[in-house]
């Protein structure tokens, strides 16, 4: 028989990296770790198998296939939002195309287990597009179906998943005689920007957050992309994976969608290097804005609405703006650059 575990895409990631820990400390002791990069190495040894290798290869999937039964996927890979504008056909090759090769797998897992399989998907604020500055500040938190309308590969890549996903759980295979099978309980959270203490993110838009309290912490002169006025909402990575848990966990009677909202503060750029600056008082931050790179964080939301999230399945973030800093990233941070 094959052994059932969990998979995860892009284990190597930050929210891999943090999911494999939080699912290992609660017991979780059959991780499947799945991505291009190698696991760093003390994650390794809480999995039951890592995988270097691309969810596009689909002769690899049928040996994994054959050795594991897959009882539920987390997919967390992903090209980010600012690598997908420089190669916007490979971005939709790895997102959406690696994420419909995921759902075909999930179907056919659950075919063989024999009861739906759990998919969890990360999505993001990228999927809203806001059409110019004054609407953005006039119209404050979005909810889940409002302005989605974005300008970025991977914001688009992340609404088409959304959709598809909701096509597998729900309209797979409708036309087929008896009655509709699902085979599949999708489930998304829209994530704002994430700030993480252990690791920084490669590739996004909203990494000038964490990049400028990293910077700060190892003594490094930080030149921030975006101007000083820049709002965006943001949640504390051990936030995001509560989320992550959660959600998963959640009685299915008590979704009333497959896709949430989830966030704690909104703060500006200017706002975050003061709180950076109180931590690091030698911090060097100036403003640099990237026109570019600012156009697409203008696009996105200055909040998001996460009503819904809190109302079905009881979502609240532990980490506000003043915990995330003074609780966690700060002596987290300076433990890691050993700073005293
Ligand atoms: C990015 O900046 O691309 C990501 C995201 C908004 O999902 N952090």
């Amino acid at each position: 028989m094959r052994k059932e575990v969990v998979l995860i895409t892009g284990a190597a990631g930050e929210i891999g990296q943090a999911l494999i820990t939080a699912l290992s400390d609660k017991g979780v002791n059959n991780i499947l770790a799945l991505d291009v990069k190698p696991v760093p190495r003390p994650l390794r040894e809480r999995c039951e198998q890592v995988v270097v290798g691309d969810i596009l290869d689909s002769s690899l999937f049928d040996r994994l296939l054959s050795e594991y039964a897959i009882s539920c996927f987390y997919h967390l890979a992903a090209l980010l939002s600012t690598r997908a504008e420089f190669m916007p056909e490979a971005a939709h090759r790895v997102n959406v195309e690696g994420t419909l090769n995921l759902l075909r797998r999930a179907v056919e897992q659950a075919i063989w287990l024999g009861e739906r399989v759990k998919f969890m998907f990360p999505s993001s604020v990228a999927v809203y597009g806001m059409p110019d500055l004054a609407t953005k500040a006039a119209v404050g938190a979005v909810r889940e179906h409002q302005w989605t309308e974005p300008i970025t590969m991977y914001g688009c890549n992340k609404l088409y998943c959304e959709r598809l996903g909701r096509y597998y759980a729900d309209y797979y295979q409708q036309l087929a005689a008896g009655p509709d099978p699902h085979y599949i309980d999708f489930r998304a959270l829209r994530f704002p920007g994430l700030i993480s203490a252990f690791t920084m993110p490669t590739g996004g838009t909203t990494d000038y957050a964490p990049e400028m309290i990293h910077y700060a912490a190892q003594d490094r002169p930080y030149r921030c992309f975006v101007r000083e006025d820049t709002r965006l909402p943001f949640l504390a990575m051990p936030d995001a994976i509560k989320a992550l848990i959660e959600l998963e966990c959640a009685p299915a009677e008590r979704l009333t969608s497959h896709v949430y909202n989830v966030t704690s503060f909104s703060r500006t750029a200017g706002e975050l290097a003061a709180r950076t600056k109180s931590a690091f008082p030698d911090a060097n931050i100036t403003f640099a804005p990237d026109l570019s790179r600012q156009r697409i964080v203008d696009s996105w939301p200055v909040d998001q609405d996460d009503g819904r999230a809190r109302t079905d399945w009881g979502w609240a973030p532990d980490y506000d703006e003043t915990r995330t800093f003074e609780e966690y990233l700060i002596p987290n941070i300076r433990a890691k650059y050993n700073q005293l």
